[in-house]
């Protein structure tokens, strides 16, 4: 597998674990790292870690100053072991340098050696919660972070030094401190005075370091199960979630059509009943008969017919609107709008305009045929009703999201393969 093909599996499961950045980077550090493990340090500026790094590796390397010096990433490899050195943390000053602080600690390394200089007394807050963090990440992943505790050669009185380091361990009573110093190191080495070399606590840190060391090709193992158990747990929870309420949509989808279709058919049904007595004429129609210059103004036999089958007529199509209403329906689509408003219904779109005879309502509501054209588009627009075509919406997003998790689940396996 190659680094595009990690490119494109890493932003396949991004796409659905968005909140799973770091840990993927970390993943795909695992997976393609080279054998040698990570040391990083991490702490504020100018508390030594530069200086401490090149005590450990025994070369003046990384670059060492009075003042904010170190800006970017710097690593070196020595005796297999990749030496970061992190510029220091400031939030203030440079988010930028803290990227890549938190690339080394959270990304990269193996170990973390947090630096604090004795001669700043306790931790301060920024400090303790990312001390805090990195301790309780060593239960999830089982990544080491060692304190360690510089300049002690900057605290000639042994009281306040015990003072300070009793409070740090009250602070943060999960890790054990190591206080060193960089200059009594250098000075014993160069003076081959052993005693200094002894005092300065960096033999012991390299101890607390190979110990460390031992443990990381078991502590990867662990991480990076635990980092696939744990996405792939997600993944299958979120694709159970969306199944779920997939399914409901459906059901719900199916529910409201059936609702629909049915409560049409029942009031279809009272339609024709109500229409029995006024259908039902025997002999002559006299609706049929038009008036005349001469009845204009009377109330005639075929006004008083033609007033019936029209207020019938109006009575169905109430019925009926409250049926669309109730359900959602309450106009047509917008491309089948036109600009005579009072024609824009659903009822004149069905029914057409010109419903004024007897003929017409037996044809309307007593022809199968037409009946079951009735029910057709009166559907046809009841799915077309916004809130139908919400859910349909919400549908088509959730296969999107289902086929997404799907992706993201061979992404994964992929990833698990190349490890
Ligand atoms: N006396 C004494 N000075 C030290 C010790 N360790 C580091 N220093 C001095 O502290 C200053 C800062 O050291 P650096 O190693 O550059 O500090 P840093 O933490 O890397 O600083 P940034 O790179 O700015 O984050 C330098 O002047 C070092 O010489 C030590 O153990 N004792
Ligand atoms: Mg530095």
């Amino acid at each position: 597998m190659d680094m595009q093909n990690f490119e494109g599996a890493v932003n396949a499961i991004l796409a659905v674990l968005p909140n799973r950045e770091t840990d993927l980077a970390r993943l795909v550090r695992l997976i393609t790292a080279a054998a040698y493990p990570t040391i990083t340090v991490i702490g504020k500026y100018n508390h030594g870690k530069s200086r401490l790094l090149n005590e450990l590796i025994g070369h003046d390397i990384f670059s060492v100053a009075d003042k904010r010096e170190t800006i970017h990433l710097a690593e070196h490899i020595h005796q297999n072991i990749s030496w970061l050195d992190a510029p220091g943390l400031d939030a203030d000053v440079a988010a930028v340098d803290d990227d890549y602080a938190f690339n080394a600690i959270w990304t990269q390394a193996d170990i973390r050696l947090f630096v604090h200089s004795i001669r700043e007394g306790e931790l301060d807050a920024i400090e303790h919660q990312l001390l805090q963090q990195l301790v309780s990440d060593f239960q999830t992943s089982q990544r080491q972070t060692l304190l360690v505790l510089t300049q002690l050669d900057q605290m000639p009185d042994q009281q306040v030094l015990a003072h300070i380091q009793q409070s740090i361990r009250d602070q943060i009573p999960d890790l054990n401190a190591l206080s060193v110093s960089a200059t009594r190191h250098r000075q014993g080495v160069e003076n081959s005075k052993p005693l200094l070399v002894e005092k300065s606590g960096i033999v012991k840190l390299q101890q607390a370091i190979e110990l460390a060391i031992s443990q990381v090709p078991n502590a990867r193992r662990h991480e990076k199960n635990q980092l696939f158990s744990g996405m792939q747990q997600q993944l299958t929870q979120l694709q159970t979630e969306l199944a779920q309420t997939q399914q409901k949509l459906q059901h719900m989808q199916q529910q409201q059509r059936q609702d629909f279709d049915e409560g049409l058919i029942k009031i279809l049904d009272k339609i024709r009943e109500d229409l029995h007595p006024i259908l039902d004429i025997t002999g002559q129609d006299d609706a049929l008969v038009p008036d005349s210059f001469a009845t204009m103004f009377k109330n005639t036999a075929g006004k008083q017919q033609r007033a019936k089958v029209q207020i019938a007529y109006s009575r169905a199509c109430i019925d009926i609107n409250s049926h669309l209403i109730r359900h959602g329906v309450v106009g047509l689509p917008e491309d089948q709008q036109t600009h005579v408003k009072s024609l824009d219904t659903v009822i004149v779109a069905v029914f057409g305009i010109s419903v004024k005879f007897r003929e017409h309502l037996r044809t309307l509501f007593y022809s199968d045929v037409e009946r079951a054209r009735l029910q057709r588009e009166f559907a046809f627009y009841f799915e077309k009703s916004a809130g139908r075509a919400a859910l349909v919406e919400q549908l088509t997003q959730l296969e999107k999201q289902l086929g997404d998790i799907a992706q993201a689940q061979t992404a994964l396996k992929m990833l698990e393969d190349a490890a």
